[in-house]
């Protein structure tokens, strides 16, 4: 009966304004339906009178408008998402019954978000930084989150500490400086002060924390999970996500020049990519360790600042997921999405490692404050794609419309429903663990290792890797003004590796240590005895891991790689063309940059201006044409410019046959990624070699 009410009711609704009932007609309406007339002026009183308090539509307009605002992530505030498919390769029924890793004829939605910690909202993408890497699997069973970063260890080993690492690094609390960036005294006092951080700042000092592109990094779940199969039985887990572009990243110089000439490069970039069609991808990996193996290695696979090498535990590839719609609109995806650690499904359980089991409380508290209600998780962007049913009900901004009275268990005036889920029929059950010992605040000994994997990391880097780091630490440490947290650090870095820390030191004023320092804890308690906080000085399983180096990672695609083709106003079409046609056929992008917009004297179209783009913005350049454009490039001194800083950021720089006057008048001393003489080809796999960095030995550049 209330039905058919209802049905008629709308009937007539719809006879007087279909096209406002059944949202065909694009008519302005106020926030309740109500037709607008007039957009652009309030209502006064006369025509140069004050505004009226009655004027119902501006008030809801600027009353909507004032409100538009929620409070931005603590961290991880500045972020870029994406839809996407997760395909599973290999089904993992062996080992978990989470159903997205048992069926791979399935396909399952996602929707990710990458992110850079420090920075506020509107920071620069560039920064040097962790960046987060966030997957939300929308499953059969309900929401999967694996919440991870392109780092795989943790500063912190203990949630308790998270919220004094992320006060250290963000914004002075005096004067609110630097913005998303950590080359300042609190962070590194911080860190000076805290030993377990030494093997993150290895990375977050290398060039992992300035990625070439979001689709060209890595990422890892980093605490260890629990795999449950359907027998109950268990296997430890480290997730891994490797891209198919290979892990590549910009050089420190280039990555804070982008930050001033194009603060949204990686927003922009991932989001043309997929316009494009050029879908990032990344291979879904994990390390698998038999429950009865846990104490099988010489570090706690609970201590998050610890990774398990490859060469140990190989990493199985087991499926893919693929990037391939960008969002509809970034407030109600990219903004509102709300991922938690927690979010978990039956197969997946946590570990006890102690910064995961903090995360799992901190997540839900977040949302609960930045999204204002509990009924975040109706939201479009969080929902599950499965029907949820429960007796929670009501709260600010509910929007389900429950039907009839029973909203308690148990009931019988709903038939006992919604009922609880038997485990056979995939109904959650944490898996059965033993608990040991005292209840106690404490930090387990067998964190106590904090040097061996800061070594394994470092010994593992390339040449021109190492000196990035020792680089960044120079750069970093030197803008920290009070010199006895210069002084603690370099000591810090004694234990890592004495050559690093004694060119660091001179780096930034402070005596070179002899030997490797003591180096005090201060995380420990009031009453704590001091010598039982000493680090244990440990040595790594394995010298040297190769996956540890980005040296070592793919190197054969150009696709979506970005060329400069370089040109002054009389440059031929003819071997424009023909090169833009051989860097498209190879799947890169070229991009014309001329004097002005508009077409050149022989009808090139011109794509950026030497003075509207950079050369920072590009992977590589190339000079075409004949003789005499060349000469009237080097007429040019942005050409110029842009040439001699591709080739300061190692990049690859080609030129036509005719070409070599113009280089002549640059920089640019030959090598291999310096192909001249107009084989495109060859320049082509030198684009692929992503930079030359043994280059930067020359330092002779002074662009
Ligand atoms: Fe987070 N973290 N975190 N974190 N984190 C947040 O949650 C927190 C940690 C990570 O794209 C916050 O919704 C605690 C490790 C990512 O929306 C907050 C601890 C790792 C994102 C929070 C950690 C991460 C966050 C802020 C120590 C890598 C962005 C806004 C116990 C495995 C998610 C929000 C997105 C976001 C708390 C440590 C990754 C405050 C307490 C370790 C990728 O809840």
């Amino acid at each position: 009966m209330a039905k058919a009410k209802k049905a008629s009711r709308s009937a007539k609704i719809a006879d007087i304004a279909p096209a406002l009932v059944n949202g065909m007609d694009q008519m302005l309406t106020t926030d309740l339906g109500v037709p607008i007339n007039d957009d652009h002026n309030t209502l006064k009183g006369g025509d140069r009178g004050p505004t009226l308090l009655q004027d119902f539509i501006f008030r809801e307009k600027i009353q909507h408008f004032d409100r538009e605002r929620i409070p931005e992530r603590v961290v991880h505030a500045r972020g870029s998402g994406a839809h996407g498919v997760f395909q599973l390769y290999k089904s993992m029924r062996k080992y978990t019954q989470a159903a997205f890793l048992n069926d791979v004829n399935m396909e399952t939605p996602v929707f990710v978000r990458f992110s850079t910690v420090a920075g506020s909202r509107g920071s620069a993408d560039t920064a040097r930084d962790v960046r987060g890497f966030s997957v939300k699997f929308y499953t059969s069973q309900g929401n999967y989150d694996l919440v991870g970063n392109n780092i795989p260890v943790f500063f912190v080993q203990d949630s308790m500490k998270f919220p004094d690492l992320v006060h250290s690094v963000k914004p002075e609390a005096d004067n609110e400086m630097p913005q998303a960036a950590s080359a300042h005294d609190t962070f590194w006092d911080f860190i000076s002060l805290s030993p377990e951080s030494t093997h993150m700042v290895m990375w977050t000092m290398s060039d992992r924390a300035i990625p070439r592109s979001l689709r060209m990094m890595e990422g890892f779940g980093v605490h260890t999970f629990k795999f449950v199969n359907k027998q109950g039985e268990v296997h430890f887990v480290k997730f891994h996500w490797k891209p198919v572009l290979g892990v590549h990243s910009l050089a420190w110089d280039e990555a804070q020049r982008i930050s001033g000439k194009n603060a949204d490069f990686h927003r922009q970039d991932l989001w043309e990519a997929i316009e494009e069609g050029n879908f990032p991808e990344f291979e879904l990996g994990v390390q698998l360790i038999p429950e009865k193996d846990e104490h099988a290695f010489n570090f706690d696979l609970l201590d998050p600042t610890k990774l398990i090498p490859e060469e140990l535990v190989p990493v199985m590839k087991i499926g893919k997921m693929t990037l391939n719609k960008n969002p509809d609109n970034f407030f109600a995806e990219t903004e509102q999405v709300a991922f938690n650690p927690g979010n978990l499904v039956p197969g997946i359980d946590f570990s006890n490692d102690p910064l995961l089991q903090g995360r799992i409380l901190s997540y839900t508290d977040t949302h609960l404050h930045r999204l204002g209600s509990q009924n975040f998780t109706q939201l479009p962007i969080n929902r599950a794609i499965v029907p949820v049913h429960n007796n929670h009900r009501d709260g600010f901004m509910q929007t389900h419309v429950p039907q009839g009275k029973a909203n308690y268990s148990p009931n019988s005036v709903g038939g006992g429903c919604p009922f609880q889920a038997m485990q056979a029929k995939g109904g959650y059950t944490t898996v059965p663990a033993a608990l040991e010992g005292e209840t106690k605040r404490v930090r387990s000994r067998s964190f106590f290792d904090h040097f061996s994997q800061a070594k394994l990391f470092y010994n593992s880097q390339s040449a021109p890797e190492q000196q990035h780091i020792k680089d960044a630490f120079s750069f970093e440490l030197s803008k920290v003004k009070n010199p006895e947290i210069r002084v603690r650090m370099v000591n810090t870095l004694s234990n890592v590796n004495l050559a690093l820390a004694q060119y660091i030191a001179e780096k930034v004023g402070v005596p070179k240590p002899a030997k490797a320092g003591e180096v005090e804890n201060h995380q420990i308690p009031a009453d704590g005895d001091p010598s039982q906080y000493t680090s244990l000085r440990k040595k790594s399983i394995i010298d040297t891991s190769a996956a540890l180096s980005m040296t070592n990672q793919p190197f054969d695609e150009v696709r979506s790689r970005c060329v400069a083709i370089l040109v002054d106003d009389n440059v031929d079409l003819a071997s424009v063309s023909k090169l833009k046609a051989a860097l498209t056929a190879a799947g890169a992008k070229a991009k014309v940059i001329g004097p002005h917009l508009g077409t050149t004297m022989h009808g090139v179209a011109v794509d950026e201006t030497f003075f509207n783009t950079a050369s920072v913005l590009f992977d590589a350049c190339y000079v075409p044409g004949n003789a005499a454009h060349a000469k009237a490039l080097a007429g040019e001194p942005a050409a110029i410019h842009f040439v001699n800083e591709q080739y300061k950021h190692c990049k690859a720089i080609g030129g036509g046959a005719e070409a070599m006057s113009f280089f002549d008048a640059t920089e640019v001393r030959r090598d291999e990624a310096v192909v001249l003489g107009g084989d495109v080809k060859a320049f082509i796999k030198a684009v692929a070699q992503h930079r030359l960095w043994s280059r930067e030995a020359v330092r002779a550049v002074p662009a």
